[in-house]
């Protein structure tokens, strides 16, 4: 038996555990590694009978994407990326596919894999793989093994732009091949978790290149956190389990930003919504919002529906479990699936059963059922009919994404190894594409304006 096996491990453990491929070694260049690897996506898939599909889907979000739109046009003209190489580790779906496809039309060799197992739309991922410039590795429901060698295969392209969803790609990266690290510019987090992961590592001083936060940025936490997340998970709930919101009561755990766009989509659909936070500032930032506060342990006997959006781990536990009533359905917004503690669920269902497609049932000896989403996995993106966030949400995120590549290509040197807040001018250029696209025109400062904002000599 051998002395140290994965099922040996936590599933937070389990997030951190590579397996080096023999095949890798430490010569370069490029093509040693790619010869060993892992085939791309369209060598593992019946490709001819998905390409079209995938195209479908992403010539509609194309369509609604006028932010990514203008900037493929700068790019195609500028070509800022020529001879870069980006590796991507975010959910491949078709937004995700325009994203990558722009960047490759500003001349870079794209290499891309999934940041979740279930998130991955294969019809899509092949498509994105004809794509000039681009590889994808990304497939559906794949086991941990294959997750992590999808990953080394994106690794082994070798990239100099790094571009991640959740942290896992930079994290492959510094665990296992740090001698990659000198010839990386700069990175780019799209979610709260990775930023957290990353200032994690900053602070212990074990991130050894820039990477921006653009989760953080305006343009993105207040529309992609809040009103995508709000709207395509209930979206995902209410099309996997045909259920309605109205009248029921909907437990929302955590009162950030994904929280409060879950919660007021809720109340918006009729639903009597309950929070549960561990931060008295949002807590009675819920309470002031009219929402219920209450623990989880409370909180738990009264709830249809729960919803976690935290970041955090064990939030539905045993104790929980045991004052659910009979038929309630369980689902998780946060970026990793340690939110609700499924393997004691597990451990105390007498039968589980799918109950309906990408919806398990755990069946408790005293009789009641509960039902868990997409494995406890982001429930927007990974139940078999989850399509992500909204199209023009994603735009917005991608297009903050997609001006800071440019910026790492273009003043890379001028950023240190560690966490970068994004340039507040590079998230306004953002903002003024989409306005622009929409239509809308807004006030400039006058210079008497400007000059009263900035003295402090304007009194009574
Ligand atoms: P946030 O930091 O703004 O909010 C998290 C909230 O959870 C905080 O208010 C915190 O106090 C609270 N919390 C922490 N531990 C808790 C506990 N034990 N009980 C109750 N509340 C607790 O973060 P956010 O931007 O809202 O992101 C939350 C998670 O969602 C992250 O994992 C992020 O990566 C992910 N996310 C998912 C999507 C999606 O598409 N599903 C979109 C954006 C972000
Ligand atoms: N997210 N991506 C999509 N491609 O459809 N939907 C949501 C998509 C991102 C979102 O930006 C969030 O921060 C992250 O997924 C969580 O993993």
């Amino acid at each position: 038996m051998s002395p140290f096996s994965v099922d040996d491990l936590s599933r937070s453990q389990k997030q951190r555990h590579f397996r080096r491929p023999a095949c890798f070694g430490t010569v370069f260049p490029a093509l040693t590694y790619v010869s060993c690897m892992t085939a791309s996506i369209s060598e593992q898939l019946p490709a001819d009978e998905l390409r079209e599909d995938g195209q479908r889907k992403m010539e509609w979000a194309r369509q609604h994407m006028p932010i990514l739109d203008a900037l493929r046009e700068e790019f195609e003209q500028s070509q800022p990326f020529a001879g870069e190489r980006i590796g991507m580790a975010m959910h491949v779906e078709a937004k995700t596919a325009v994203l990558a496809e722009v960047l490759a039309a500003g001349g870079a060799e794209v290499a891309i894999t999934g940041c979740n197992p279930l998130s991955t739309h294969d019809d899509v991922s092949v498509a994105l793989d004809a794509v000039d410039g681009v590889t994808s590795y990304a497939k559906r429901g794949v086991d941990e093994d294959e997750y992590y060698e999808a990953m080394e295969a994106v690794i082994s392209h070798e990239p100099t732009i790094t571009v991640d969803d959740g942290g896992d790609l930079v994290f492959a990266i510094h665990e296992e091949y740090p001698e990659l690290i000198d010839s990386i510019i700069g990175g780019c987090e799209e979610t709260t978790t990775g930023v957290h992961r990353l200032r994690s590592m900053a602070a212990d001083d074990a991130l050894d290149y820039p990477m921006f936060a653009v989760n953080d940025t305006p343009m993105k936490r207040l529309f992609d956190n809040i009103h995508g997340t709000g709207e395509s998970s209930l979206a995902s709930i209410a099309m996997t389990t045909n259920l309605s919101w109205a009248g029921k009561t909907v437990v929302v755990a955590g009162f950030g930003y994904c929280g409060k766009g879950v919660a007021r989509k809720a109340a918006g659909q009729n639903a009597n919504v309950i929070v549960t936070e561990i931060d008295p500032r949002r807590a009675l930032e819920a309470y002031m919002e009219g929402y219920e506060v209450l623990p989880m342990t409370d909180a738990a006997s009264e709830g249809d529906i729960f919803i976690t959006t935290t970041g955090n781990r064990d939030i539905i536990v045993e104790e929980h479990f045991e004052n659910m009533h009979d038929g309630v359905v369980l689902a998780n917004a946060g970026h990793f699936d340690v939110e609700i503690d499924l393997e004691t669920l597990e451990s105390k269902a007498v039968d589980t059963y799918e109950a309906r497609e990408g919806m398990q049932a755990y069946e408790l000896e005293d009789g009641r059922r509960i039902h868990v989403l997409a494995e406890g996995r982001l429930v927007n993106l990974a139940t078999p009919v989850s399509l992500g966030h909204p199209i023009e949400v994603m735009d917005q995120s991608f297009g903050v994404q997609a001006v800071c590549v440019r910026e790492l290509i273009e003043n890379g040197s001028e950023y240190d190894a560690g966490v970068h807040e994004v340039p507040d001018g590079l998230d306004r250029e953002v903002a003024e594409i989409k306005l622009s696209a929409e239509g809308v025109d807004i006030d400039d400062l006058s210079d008497e304006q400007q000059e009263y904002m900035s003295s402090w000599q304007h009194g009574t």
